[in-house]
């Protein structure tokens, strides 16, 4: 805020050559501004004088200051201008003098400092939403692409197909309705999107949390599968073991009939030349699945092109042992005869 100090009077007409002579009084005003110069809080001074040819002259003396204090010191030491005026007291009109204390209620530096900060705020209105939108959109697509990925991937088959269809008459039944209403609030429509954000967030997570817990699941199955202790062992007469190929379609093993000898140590090299996930499950001597004896393949889950593999001992009596695919049981499934 600004302080002025404001001086009024009037110099008759007759006395005026007086007042502007050299060592007058308003000379000795000029001379005074040196003083005023290096006295703190100092802003400017400025005297003006009506237009009038005739008759009195009415003079304006003003001096501005930073702050209140500053002017107070000023106005209550000497030299200061009404001290000044005062000593030429002859030369104004009588009663004329005023000395008035003001403060600025609109300055341009004022103005400015308020322009200036509309101005930021226009342009920090002008540049959010161009770079906002374009940003959550991309932050849309984004989770769209790797969250419905996700899900599709976790429900698999036929659900996959049933949601992506569901979703796809969703979006055009929900972007017909906005469509035909023009007059549909912001909130509404900030409200549809937020929704399919949540909604796709909470789909992601689910389907990231159900796939590592069917990798963790996975995992442990195949650590207990090799643990488990092969039955038999190595028999040294047991015949030739070797590599046995098996190969797996949709939905079929190929050979489905094996025969291996007694006490043999085989591996068997598993295809699956099929699009399905197979597995190779042998019951083992005891005939049943899903019981210790059972030799699995490594790993259990065999998607279509891949390969794998089972280590496995013949018992020593001859006899058929079964296997399967677990995925497939009824239609998938074999016998190694051990002889
Ligand atoms: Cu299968």
């Amino acid at each position: 805020m600004e302080y002025i100090q404001t001086i009024l009077f009037q110099i008759s007409a007759s006395r005026l050559d007086e007042a502007s002579q050299a060592a007058g009084l308003l000379a000795e005003l000029d001379e005074h501004r040196r003083f005023l110069k290096g006295q703190s809080g100092f802003r400017d001074i400025r005297i003006t004088r009506s237009i009038n040819n005739e008759g009195n002259v009415l003079v304006v003396l003003e001096t501005q200051w930073t702050d209140d204090t500053s002017l107070v010191r000023y106005e209550t030491a000497e030299p200061n201008a009404a001290a000044i005026i005062r000593k030429h007291e002859g030369l104004l009109v009588a009663g004329s003098l005023q000395v008035l204390d003001m403060e600025a209620l609109r300055t341009e530096t004022s103005f400015k400092a308020e322009e200036a900060e509309e101005k930021e705020h226009a342009a920090y209105a002008r540049l959010t939403l161009p770079i906002a939108i374009p940003l959550g959109i991309l932050a849309f697509a984004l989770l769209v692409i790797y969250g419905l990925s996700r899900v599709y991937l976790e429900i698999g088959g036929d659900g996959a197909v049933a949601l992506a269809a569901g979703m796809a008459i969703g979006v055009l039944v929900v972007s017909f309705a906005l469509a035909n209403s023009p007059k549909a609030p912001g909130w509404l429509i900030g409200g549809v999107v937020g929704l399919a954000a949540l909604a796709l967030m909470g789909g992601t997570i689910w389907a990231l949390a159900n796939e590592d817990e069917s990798k963790a699941a996975e995992q442990v199955n195949g650590g207990q599968e090799t643990e488990t202790p092969t039955p038999g062992g190595e028999t040294p007469g047991g015949g030739t073991g070797g590599g046995i190929a098996v190969t797996m379609g949709d939905n079929k093993f190929d050979p489905a009939k094996i025969t291996v000898s007694a006490g043999a140590a085989v591996t068997l090299n598993i295809t699956n030349g099929g699009t399905a996930i197979h597995n190779m499950r042998i019951a083992g001597p005891d005939g049943n699945y899903n019981t210790d004896d059972d030799a699995v393949s490594d790993p259990n889950l065999v998607p279509g092109g891949s390969e794998a593999t089972i280590g496995w001992t013949a018992p020593d009596a001859a006899g058929e042992i079964k296997f399967q695919c677990d995925f497939h049981p009824t239609e998938m499934v074999g016998t190694i005869t051990v002889q």
